[in-house]
């Protein structure tokens, strides 16, 4: 299990926490994700079989940017 911390561009509320959570936990290998928006910020818990490029992927197709 790794953690691995992304800054998120493009939060502007806690909607948009909520959103990028989901996004982010609906990745393959992803145990949990802890977002801030205070930090603009993800904190991800997962599993060696994640891809950095889903991630990223999941947060764009939410609307969002992450920042690897
Ligand atoms: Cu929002």
């Amino acid at each position: 299990m790794t953690k691995l911390t992304y800054n998120i561009e493009g939060m502007t509320c806690d909607h948009c926490v909520l959103h990028v959570t989901q996004a982010l936990e609906s990745v393959a290998g992803v145990k949990s994700a802890k977002v801030s928006l205070k930090k603009k910020q993800a904190e991800v818990r997962a599993d060696e079989t994640v891809n950095v490029e889903n991630l990223e992927s999941a947060v764009a197709a939410a609307g969002y940017k992450l920042v690897p």
